[in-house]
């Protein structure tokens, strides 16, 4: 992309609204703007990377074994009265009625609608274990929507549902869904600990949500600092072997790491005290296994091995998408701006012209750009007619991990320089080393086909199918 021809509307005055960095920087790097509480506007930027968090959770989904589809925002009312929840979710719910007087209301969750999709099309216990999710818009009217995307009234979550014969096979999925969210994060850049939590309205007894660190939190978290130490990394998981994912999952959960809802005093005083930590978190997902608790009211049953028909297991587990943005911004960033880690940066690498206009520095710019391109990456060129201040003060502020310099001081000595974002480390090269090394900190980053066994959307690569 040309910064010419792109749409980047950044803001140079910090806005007096926002209390926190990431939703500062959001706004200042025009990725969103406000649109009225807790609703926003996602300007391409935004957009961009919101594209990039569901392509990650896309992948993550898929080869842990689940499959995607859509359902509608808008749900009728009926459906969450057979279910009993129409009454007793309370304000948050944003409820409607249409010209004929039906009552309506905005999706904050969709457990009812999956199990109606469910009950309607399978019957025999052969067509389990099965997980069907999505990627959709949901709207809660919270009574304080702060922190920009945060805690929004309209925000992007991934909801996902699991529908199992027996409580031990819906406890598998429950396990795969910790390992897969695992995964997920940790392909964000992020370290999300999973804690023990209280289930609210969704229900159930089992449940744990995954917590980001970070001052800004709005959860008190309390856990054994040994927790931070365990990271799942490259290790080759098999999310159909129930023996794997229930090792991992206690790894994970078995030292002391819970939220305020379900801390007990007594019990952190066993954790040994050097190791005790109270902080703040960002809850950034959250999963759950209810058991029968909707198939049950809804009639979503199958008819088991020995004929007898059966309500399913049923678990849900959510991802808060648009969340995940202002905490990964919360995470890495400093007083110049955000810094995107390579796995979800918008574009790939800047390239900033220090002087548009010279024929050799415009040329030398076309051709890396040309070549970062062919490698099938995102380079931003800034080809605008703007002070090199103005350049990098973009640059940095929008967060792109490397940036290429090129001026015509440099070219006199065939070099342009490759910076670090993170570390402000500059290195002179050739133009073609930079290209080298561009291609080759992304290496891991490109999404090829064969990717796993996922099959990208649509046909095309994960990363162009916006
Ligand atoms: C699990 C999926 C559920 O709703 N039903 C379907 C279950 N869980 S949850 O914990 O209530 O929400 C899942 C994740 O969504 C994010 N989230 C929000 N993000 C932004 N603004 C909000 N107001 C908001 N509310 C929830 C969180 O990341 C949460 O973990």
């Amino acid at each position: 992309m040309r910064l010419s021809r792109y749409f980047l509307p950044v803001i140079k005055e910090t806005p007096s609204e926002a209390k926190i960095v990431s939703h500062r920087l959001m706004l200042r790097a025009g990725m969103i703007k406000q649109s009225s509480a807790g609703i926003y506007s996602w300007l391409p930027l935004g957009f961009k990377l919101l594209r990039k968090l569901e392509n990650i959770v896309h992948e993550e989904q898929q080869r842990a074994g689940h499959i995607p589809m859509l359902m509608p925002t808008l749900q009728s009312a009926d459906l969450w009265r057979e279910s009993g929840r129409y009454d007793g979710y309370g304000e948050e719910m944003l409820r409607m009625q249409d010209r004929h007087g039906r009552d309506l209301l905005f999706s904050p969750t969709a457990e009812e609608m999956f199990t109606d999709v469910f009950r309607a099309n399978v019957s025999s216990y052969k067509d389990l274990p099965l997980t069907l999710y999505q990627i959709q818009w949901k709207f809660r009217d919270e009574i304080r929507p702060r922190f920009g995307v945060m805690r929004g009234r309209e925000f992007l979550m991934k909801d996902g549902y699991n529908f199992d014969l027996t409580k031990e096979d819906a406890l598998h999925a429950y396990n795969r869904h910790l390992v897969s969210y695992l995964r997920t994060y940790e392909r964000m850049g992020l370290q999300a600990i999973p804690m023990r939590a209280d289930s609210g309205p969704i229900g159930g007894d089992y449940t744990h949500e995954f917590l980001v660190l970070a001052e800004t939190g709005e959860s008190e978290v309390f856990y054994d600092s040994r927790v931070t130490d365990i990271k799942l990394g490259d290790r080759d998981i098999n999310f159909d072997d129930v023996a794997q994912c229930q090792g991992v999952m206690e790894e994970f959960t078995s030292l002391y790491a819970r939220t305020d809802e379900t801390h007990v005093a007594d019990e952190f005083s066993k954790v040994p005290e050097a190791n005790q930590r109270t902080a703040r978190g960002i809850e950034v997902g959250q999963i759950f296994y209810f058991g029968t608790t909707y198939s049950e009211p809804l009639g979503a049953t199958v008819q088991g091995p020995d004929g007898a028909k059966t309500p399913v297991h049923m678990g849900s587990h959510g991802i808060g998408v648009s969340r995940l943005l202002g905490a990964i911004i919360e995470a890495s960033h400093d007083d110049k701006g955000i810094i995107w880690p390579e796995g979800v940066t918008p574009f790939h690498c800047g390239i900033v012209n220090l002087k548009t206009g010279d024929s050799e520095a415009d040329a030398a710019c076309e051709s890396l750009y040309k070549e970062i391109t062919a490698l099938g990456l995102e380079p931003l060129y800034d080809d605008r007619d703007e002070r090199a201040g103005a350049k990098f003060g973009t640059m940095d502020l929008i967060g792109l991990p490397w940036r290429i310099t090129v001026g015509p001081r440099g070219l006199k000595n065939g070099v342009v320089e490759l910076t670090s974002r993170r570390t402000g480390e500059s290195e002179e090269m050739t133009p073609a080393q930079a290209v080298t090394k561009i291609a080759k900190i992304y290496a891991p980053h490109v999404p090829v086909k064969g990717h796993g066994d996922v099959e990208p959307m649509s046909g095309r690569s994960f990363h162009t199918w916006m």
